[in-house]
């Protein structure tokens, strides 16, 4: 019987996630994985994100998804380059999946390489994809127990973008307990509180982005 460590295939992974970032590096492209649960309202950040980008600033995304191509769809009707992966089934992307979608992007033209996860809290935190920033988003409608519960995903995030602050007169959720659950998984990791609805607080992330896009040229 053939038995195929984990580890190793995560090894694999992780050779292959630095080639990309390196890869993205000489280029000049910041690359940010965006991930969190279905619905927490990444790929609505992502639109308001890029309406405040400077034009001077060139995105593209990889929509990552279990099926369909919704995401991609809407990046394109705001003029985003995009490519859609569809991982079949599979509960997050890998390296190896980035690799094959970056050829399809013209990356000498491309200043923020943004990569959407599939909506996920669990697997998309032991999976390196090559980017040099991983955020993660948690909406106020998922409770601030979140951070409790999936540990991992917090611990290994760059920044954690609290989303939907909007709702927050109709719900529990304690935005001083996330923002305490965050210091203590991830102590350097910036806190954003985001309504991309309304586009509060995102001013705020974006001018953090374009200055973690100005230290990735130099
Ligand atoms: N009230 C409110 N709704 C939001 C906000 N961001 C996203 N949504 C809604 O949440 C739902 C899921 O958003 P979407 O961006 O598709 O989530 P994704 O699955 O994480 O990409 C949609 O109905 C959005 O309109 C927000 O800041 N405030
Ligand atoms: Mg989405």
């Amino acid at each position: 019987m053939k038995i195929v460590a984990a580890k190793k295939i995560l090894k694999a992974n992780d050779q292959l996630a630095s080639e990309n970032r390196a890869e993205f590096a000489r280029e000049g492209v910041l690359c940010v994985n965006l991930v969190g649960s279905p619905g927490c309202g990444k790929t609505t950040l992502l639109e308001a994100v890029f309406a405040q980008l400077a034009p001077t600033l060139s995105p593209s995304v990889i929509e990552g998804d279990i099926a369909g191509q919704v995401d991609a769809e809407r990046m394109e009707r705001i003029g985003i380059p995009v490519v859609q992966i569809n991982t079949d089934g599979m509960c997050h992307l890998e390296a190896s999946m980035i690799a094959a979608a970056a050829q399809g992007i013209d990356l000498k033209n491309v200043d923020m390489l943004w990569i959407e996860n599939v909506g996920n809290l669990v697997c998309t935190a032991g999976y390196d994809l090559g980017e040099h920033l991983r955020i993660v988003v948690l909406s106020t409608a998922e409770g601030d127990d979140k951070l409790i519960k999936y540990p991992a995903i917090f611990q290994r995030s760059d920044a954690l973008v609290i989303t939907k602050t909007d709702l927050l007169p109709y719900l529990n959720f304690d935005v001083a307990q996330a923002r305490a659950g965050m210091q203590r998984l991830a102590p350097e990791a910036r806190v954003f509180e985001v309504s991309a609805t309304t586009g509060h607080g995102v001013a705020e992330l974006v001018q953090w982005l374009v200055e973690k896009q100005a230290a990735a040229r130099d």
